[in-house]
C-alpha cells in the first residue's frame, strides 16, 4: 500500500472515531451551557392564554367540566363555531409590563407562554396560518412581541409553549375527532407537521429574540425522527434554547413531570413540573379552587428539594388580565422569596432520597437549608448528616443569631444525629428555613433510616423490584413515586433499613388514588416478611383496604389511602430487610397495587 494512502486511511479512521466519540459528549457540554441559568432559576411562570379564555369554561350556557383550554374538545365544538371566537377576542387590558412585573415580584426567573395550544390558534402574528391573533382578531397586535420585550427589559428569560402534535383546527393535525373521523385514512399527520408545526416553530424561534425554552406538550405517537427534528431545529436556530421533555421520545434537554405531579425519589437529573394555581390552565370563570400561598411555597421548596424546577401557571382572562386571586397569591410567594430566595435559587435537591413529615431539604456547597413546613413544638432533630455543622441560624433572622445545637455520633450503631433548639414560634407559617453551615463537603448517610419521631418509611421509589426468573417485569414506579402496572402477584419488592430506637410498630401500607383521584383499587392480599428479627417473627398477612385517607396538601390531586396490616416488634437497633409479596392482586380496573410506601409507625405503648 502506498504510504500516503495508509496515512489517509488512518486519518479518516481517526476523525471518524473521534467524531463518533465526540458526538454525545459534545452535546452534553452544549446542554450544560444551555441549562446553567435554568438550574439557578428554579421558579418560572407558565401562562395559558388563548381563545378558550372567552368561553371561560361555559358553552351554550352549560358549564363544561375539566380544564378550561380543553373546552373545544370537551364540548365537541366544531371548528366552524370555535373559529368565530377570534372575532370577539380583544384583550384591551393586556399590558405586558404588568404581567412581567407580577412574575418578577413573585421571584420567578422565567416566563413560558402558549404560542399555540391544542386548539390550533396562534397567539402571535403568524405568516404560516391566518388563524392567529394579529390577523383574525380585532386586537391586531402581537402580544408575544410585547411580552418578549418586557421580559427582556426586566431581566427575565422568555420561552414559548407549542402544541406540536395536537391541533384541533387542522384536518391533518392530531386530536379533533368530532369534525373529522379519527381513522379517516386521508388524514396525514406528516402533512400537518411539515406545513404548520415546523414552520410555526421556526417562526417563534426567529421572531422573538433568543428564547430560553420551547415547551412542547402531549407528544402522543409522534415519531422519534420528528421529535429529533424539532430538537435540532430549536438548537440550530437558538443554540441556548432548552427543549422540555415533552417533545417526546426522551430527546429533550430535561425531563418533564406529569401535569401537577411532583416527582419523587432520588433525583440527580434535571426535571420540571408544571402546576396550576387553581385546577385549570386556561381561564375558567367558575374555578375558585385556588391553592394558598402556603401550599405554593411548600410545593416550590419540595420541588427544589427534589432537584426540580417549579413552573407555576396563571390563566389570564380574555381581556388580558391575570386574575386578582392569582396576583395576590403570587405576591405572597414573592414576599417569602424576598427573605428566603437563597434557599431556592441555585440549590440542588436533598442528598437524602426520602421525604420528611416536617418539610424539605435543599443544599448548596457548605450549606443545608431545612424547610420547616411544620414548626416543631420542642427540639428539632435530624439524622444522617455526618459532616460537622459549624453554625445554625434562621434564614429570616438577618443577624444570623446562632441556634443552640448538639451533634452526636453513636459509634456503636454508627448513628449520626443533630439536634437544634428553636424559638417557640415559626418565623413564617408557610415555610421557615433553618440554615446549617457545614465544614467541608457534605457527607450523609443516605440509606433508609428510622426517623426521630420513631417512624420508618420505605418508599416504593426506593425499593428493589423483583420479577420471576425469565419473566418481563411489568411493575414500574411512575414519576410521582407510585407503583403502576403492579397486577402480577408474582412480582415483589424489598427494602433495607436501619433502626436506632427499637420498639413495637404498626405496619401500614400506603397506596395512591389514580386518575386524578377518580379511582382506586384495593382488596389485594399481601404478605410482609422481615429479615433480621430476633427472635424471628411470623410473617404478617393482610388485605389492602381503605382504612384511612391521607390528604397531602402539597400534592392535592392524588389522595393516599392507608391500610393497616398488623404490628411488628423490631427490638434491636439494627439493619433489617423487609419483603412485600402479594398473594393476590385485584386488577379489574387495571390499577392494581398502587403502592406509595410501607410505613412502620411506633405504637403508643
Ligand atoms: O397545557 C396544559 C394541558 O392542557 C395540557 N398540559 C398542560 C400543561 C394537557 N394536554 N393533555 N392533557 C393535559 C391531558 C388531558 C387530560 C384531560 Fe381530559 C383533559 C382530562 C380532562 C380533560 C381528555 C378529555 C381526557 C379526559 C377528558
Amino acid at each position: 500500500m502506498k504510504k500516503w494512502l495508509a496515512f489517509l486511511l488512518v486519518f479518516l479512521l481517526l476523525i471518524g472515531v473521534s467524531a463518533a466519540a465526540a458526538g454525545p459528549a459534545q452535546q452534553d457540554a452544549e446542554r450544560e451551557k444551555r441549562i446553567a441559568w435554568w438550574r439557578e432559576a428554579r421558579f418560572g411562570m407558565f401562562i395559558h392564554w388563548g381563545l378558550y379564555a372567552l368561553p371561560a369554561g361555559e358553552w351554550n350556557g352549560q358549564p363544561i367540566p375539566g380544564i378550561g383550554e380543553w373546552i373545544m374538545n370537551r364540548a365537541k365544538i366544531p371548528v366552524s363555531q370555535y373559529e368565530k371566537l377570534a372575532q370577539q377576542f380583544n384583550p384591551v387590558k393586556f399590558n405586558a409590563d404588568e404581567w412581567v412585573a407580577v412574575a418578577k415580584a413573585a421571584g420567578m426567573k422565567y416566563i413560558v407562554i402558549t404560542s399555540k395550544h391544542h386548539d390550533g390558534f396562534a397567539m402571535y402574528g403568524s405568516k404560516v396560518s391566518k388563524y392567529n391573533i394579529v390577523d383574525a382578531t380585532p386586537f391586531h397586535r402581537d402580544p408575544m412581541k410585547e411580552l418578549a420585550e418586557a421580559a427582556k427589559k426586566a431581566g427575565l428569560k422568555f420561552g414559548f409553549y407549542y402544541s406540536q402534535t395536537q391541533d384541533w383546527h387542522e384536518y391533518d393535525g392530531n386530536g379533533n375527532t368530532w369534525d373529522w373521523p379519527e381513522n379517516d385514512p386521508k388524514r396525514d399527520f406528516a402533512k400537518y407537521f411539515e406545513s404548520k408545526c415546523k414552520p410555526q416553530v421556526k417562526e417563534i424561534l426567529t421572531g422573538y429574540g433568543p428564547l430560553a425554552e420551547v415547551w412542547f406538550d402531549t407528544p402522543r405517537n409522534i415519531s422519534k425522527e420528528m421529535s429529533l427534528e424539532l430538537v435540532k431545529m430549536v438548537h440550530d436556530l437558538n443554540p441556548m434554547c432548552l427543549v422540555d421533555g415533552r417533545v417526546g421520545n426522551g430527546v429533550g434537554d430535561y425531563d418533564s413531570a406529569g401535569d401537577n405531579q411532583i416527582s419523587a425519589g432520588n433525583f440527580k437529573r434535571d426535571w420540571e413540573t408544571p402546576v396550576t394555581l387553581n385546577d385549570t390552565w386556561g381561564f375558567k370563570k367558575d374555578d375558585h379552587n385556588w391553592k394558598s400561598a402556603a401550599v405554593l411555597v411548600r410545593q416550590l421548596a419540595q420541588v427544589a428539594g427534589r432537584n426540580g424546577n417549579y413552573l407555576l401557571n396563571v390563566g389570564p382572562t380574555a381581556e388580558g388580565v391575570i386574575p386578582a386571586e392569582s396576583v395576590e397569591r403570587l405576591a405572597d410567594v414573592g414576599k417569602w422569596m424576598a427573605v428566603n430566595g437563597e434557599s431556592i435559587y441555585g440549590t440542588s435537591g436533598s442528598p437524602l432520597p426520602y421525604d420528611f413529615p416536617w418539610g424539605a431539604i435543599t443544599v448548596k456547597p457548605g450549606k443545608v437549608y431545612l424547610h420547616m413546613f411544620e414548626w416543631p413544638s420542642e427540639d428539632f432533630t435530624i439524622f444522617g448528616l455526618k459532616t460537622k455543622v459549624k453554625t445554625a441560624y434562621l434564614l429570616a433572622d438577618a443577624s444570623h443569631k446562632e441556634l443552640w445545637m448538639k451533634q452526636e455520633h453513636d459509634l456503636k450503631i454508627d448513628h449520626h444525629s443533630l439536634t437544634l433548639k428553636l424559638p417557640r414560634t415559626a418565623p413564617d407559617a408557610k415555610d421557615s428555613v433553618i440554615v446549617l453551615e457545614t465544614a467541608g463537603a457534605q457527607d450523609w448517610n443516605n440509606g433508609l433510616l428510622q426517623q426521630p419521631d420513631g417512624s420508618i418509611t420505605l418508599p416504593a421509589s426506593l425499593g428493589g423490584v423483583h420479577a420471576p426468573e425469565g419473566a418481563k417485569q411489568e411493575l414500574r414506579i411512575d414519576t410521582r413515586g407510585v407503583a403502576e402496572h403492579w397486577t402480577n402477584p408474582k412480582e415483589w419488592m424489598n427494602w433495607e433499613f436501619r433502626t436506632s430506637a427499637p420498639g413495637r410498630f404498626n405496619l401500614v401500607i400506603v397506596t395512591s388514588m389514580q386518575k386524578d383521584a377518580r379511582d382506586w383499587e384495593g382488596g389485594h392480599d399481601v404478605k410482609v416478611h422481615i429479615d433480621g428479627l430476633n427472635p424471628a417473627g411470623k410473617d404478617l398477612e393482610g388485605i389492602i383496604s381503605d382504612d384511612a385517607r391521607l390528604q397531602n396538601p402539597s400534592n392535592p390531586y392524588w389522595p393516599y389511602v392507608e391500610s393497616r396490616i398488623g404490628t411488628v416488634d423490631l427490638n434491636r437497633a439494627a439493619s433489617y430487610v423487609l419483603t412485600l409479596k402479594p398473594e393476590s392482586i385485584e386488577a379489574a380496573k387495571k390499577l392494581g397495587f398502587t403502592l406509595v410506601s410501607v410505613r412502620l409507625v411506633p405504637t403508643t405503648r
